[in-house]
């Protein structure tokens, strides 16, 4: 019979696989490099907005100069995306975003699949 034969086969091919959901696991680097060294992780984020409901939660944040932003989604399987004039997240449905704002002004953005979908980071 084949089941001795396909059994022999099927660890690698598990194995296999899981090295390939591993691989395409996306792994959220902070975008801006402009920590300084030894600063806090992006991790201490002064502000969290979710991604929710097709909307930016909270749609305002108010940060200072240095300070970090993160995005979480929380509308899979919708996608979205955190897109500024100058910088963006991927397109996802699940995961986080950081960014640091090492300028005072303010900031629009919003997630190009869905345009209703708008926000501000106001940097002090
Ligand atoms: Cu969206």
């Amino acid at each position: 019979m084949h089941s001795r034969a396909l059994n022999r086969w099927r660890l690698p091919l598990v194995l296999a696989g899981l090295a390939l959901a591993a691989a395409c696991t996306p792994i959220n680097v902070p975008v801006s490099s402009a920590s300084p060294p030894g600063g806090r992780p992006p991790s201490g984020a002064a502000a969290t907005v979710l991604l929710e409901k097709v909307s930016f939660d909270p749609s305002t944040v108010t940060i200072n100069v240095g300070q970090t932003v993160k995005w979480v989604w929380k509308d899979a399987p919708i996608p979205h995306n955190v897109t500024f004039s100058d910088f963006h997240s991927a397109t996802v449905t699940n995961g986080t975003y950081f960014h640091t704002f090492n300028q005072p002004g303010t900031y629009a953005y919003s997630c190009t699949l869905h345009r209703q979908m708008v926000g501000t980071v106001i940097v002090k």
